[in-house]
């Protein structure tokens, strides 16, 4: 049985909301902070991870009819069918099983009637045994030196998420040094070798098909590299990848043994939890690694078994479709308060834009709705001294999700302490603003007065622009999964309420095809 497929716009719930949105669209953050117990009403905890969406342009009222949204358009059904392994990605006919890779229960999931639990485990094993043997040095290059640098090469879903947690987690990371390779512009990859030597190190090449030109081209790029100071049969000490044509790989000339499985039932820009993580656990070691598939499991448990009132990612991704159906809101904005995150945003660009960037409904007719948020972003406290003024004081209205850690990983609380205070205090100029009288008050009191007829309006902020702060204790391998799969759940759920096909992601491939087309005409 296929996903339902229901316009949100024909609920009851969605009538009701529309009525409720006359009604309340007015209402000011400021005035609803004024609610008693306001932020125990609106803030959900979940082991180390504390979400306070109390600062949004919603009362409890809106909140039931954003739930009863979700259980009309049956997202607990959904939920199940993608859990279980339903072909859900029916554009593609594909399971989405990304979600099984981190499972860590015997209950089996089938895959046209076989279980697929045993060849993730095998996987797994295979990671963990070639992650040890590199990192420990018992892995040894042609001439008998041990490795020293690691280079990815791969495109979107094979890139983005390892590039994104190598980063984040860069403070776990061992003696390996791990470059990325994506574009096909060739000064990338030149960038990327030039100072590295081939004796020492190891190529990962990252592909599900096997075919994508850029990391075909950037893949012979590197091998007539290596061949300059090798022979082919070195190549197997210094050549693995990820994939699932493996005729294509022998092709290459990888050796079978070096090749990591990857799966139809695992997308791409949710594949970071198969060995298309790799360079993962070779930059941080696999007790990290699995570390990262834990946090993401327990996440998967809160969201498959979590009433939706009291569901973290549910709860996200309906204020999301408030802002974005209700309020018209065209972007979103994600700001980590964490330097090592700097390119989650990248990340979740991809996710959640290939993911529900579709005008068409599960019926194939377009639909007469907005779907897909635009997602962006940066690293506080960098973005306060950029385009953090254009959030305050501009025209549009941008929620904004703001990530921090209770603690920072080297210790200086001094620098802590500042970095959260500039959170805290960004949360509260968006949702508080600064009024006339404010403004008025302090520039009489800086002895300005007579700048008042000039200056004040300049100086007012609106205020009642709405965060959600998201809060964990530490940047742990554990919290990051548990992060990552938080937004991974937030795009299924804005999908399935939009009634649209997240999995597949066509859109891409017209510019494929006519710079193919070029290609060939030259
Ligand atoms: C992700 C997309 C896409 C894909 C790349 C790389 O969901 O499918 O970004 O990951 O095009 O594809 P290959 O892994 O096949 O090279």
């Amino acid at each position: 049985m296929s996903l339902k497929n229901i316009n949100p716009t024909t609920t009851n719930a969605w009538k009701e909301l529309t009525s409720h949105f006359n009604d309340i669209k007015n209402i000011n953050i400021k005035d609803l902070d004024k609610e008693t117990n306001r932020k125990e009403n609106f803030s959900l905890k979940f082991d180390d991870l504390l979400v306070d969406y109390s600062k949004n342009r919603i009362t409890k009222e809106t909140l039931n009819l954003l739930v009863k949204l979700a259980e009309e358009v049956d997202l607990k059904d959904a939920i199940e069918k993608q859990f279980s392994g339903e072909i859900i990605n029916v554009t593609e006919g594909r399971e989405v099983l990304h979600t099984a890779l981190r499972s860590t229960t015997d209950a089996p999931i089938l895959v046209e009637g076989k279980n697929i639990k045993p060849q993730i485990q095998t996987a797994l094993r295979k990671i963990k045994s070639f992650s040890n043997k590199v990192i420990s040095g018992k892995w040894k290059g042609y001439t008998g030196k041990f490795i020293t640098d690691i280079v990815n090469i791969g495109i979107g879903g094979s890139d983005l998420g390892p590039d994104m947690v190598v980063e984040s987690l860069k403070y776990y990371k061992n003696h390996l040094t791990t470059h990325f390779v994506s574009n096909v512009d060739g000064d990338h990859v030149s960038e990327a070798i030039k100072n590295l030597d081939p004796e020492t190190t190891l190529f990962v090449i990252v592909s599900k098909t096997f075919t994508t030109q850029e990391t075909i081209s950037n893949s012979e790029t590197v091998k007539n590299w290596f061949l300059k100071s090798a022979t082919i049969f070195d190549i197997p000490k210094h050549f693995v990848a990820v994939s699932t044509n493996l005729e294509a790989v022998d092709n290459f000339g990888i050796d079978r043994n070096n090749v990591f499985p990857m799966w139809n039932w695992v997308g791409g820009r949710f594949s970071l939890w198969s060995a298309v993580g790799l360079s993962i656990s070779l930059s941080v070691g696999f007790d990290h690694y699995k570390g990262l598939l834990a946090g993401a499991e327990e996440m998967d448990l809160h969201f498959k078994n979590e009433d939706f009132d009291t569901n973290i990612p549910v709860i996200l991704a309906l204020l999301s479709i408030w802002y974005n159906n209700f309020y018209g809101a065209e972007t979103e904005a994600v700001l980590p308060y964490s330097q090592y995150l700097k390119k989650l945003p990248d990340y979740l660009q991809q996710a959640i834009m290939e993911s529900n960037g579709k005008g068409v409904d599960r019926n194939g007719n377009k639909v007469n709705y907005q779907t897909g948020t635009i997602v962006w972003g940066s690293t506080g406290t960098n973005m306060q001294h950029a385009f953090m003024q254009l959030v305050h004081q501009g025209t549009k209205l941008i929620p904004a999700d703001f990530i921090g850690y209770k603690e920072s990983l080297y210790g200086l609380t001094a620098h802590h302490k500042k970095l959260m205070a500039n959170y805290y205090g960004q949360i509260d100029a968006l949702a508080f603003g600064k009024t006339k009288e404010e403004v008025h008050s302090e520039l009489k009191l800086s002895g300005n007065e007579d700048k008042i007829g000039s200056l004040l309006p300049f100086k007012v902020f609106e205020g009642n622009r709405p965060s959600n702060a998201i809060l964990f204790d530490k940047l742990t391998p554990h919290s990051l999964g548990k992060l990552i799969a938080l937004y991974e759940h937030k795009i299924f759920t804005q999908g399935i309420l939009w009634n649209i096909y997240s999995y597949d992601q066509f859109g891409v491939e017209l510019g494929k095809e006519l710079a193919n087309k070029l290609l060939n005409n030259q």
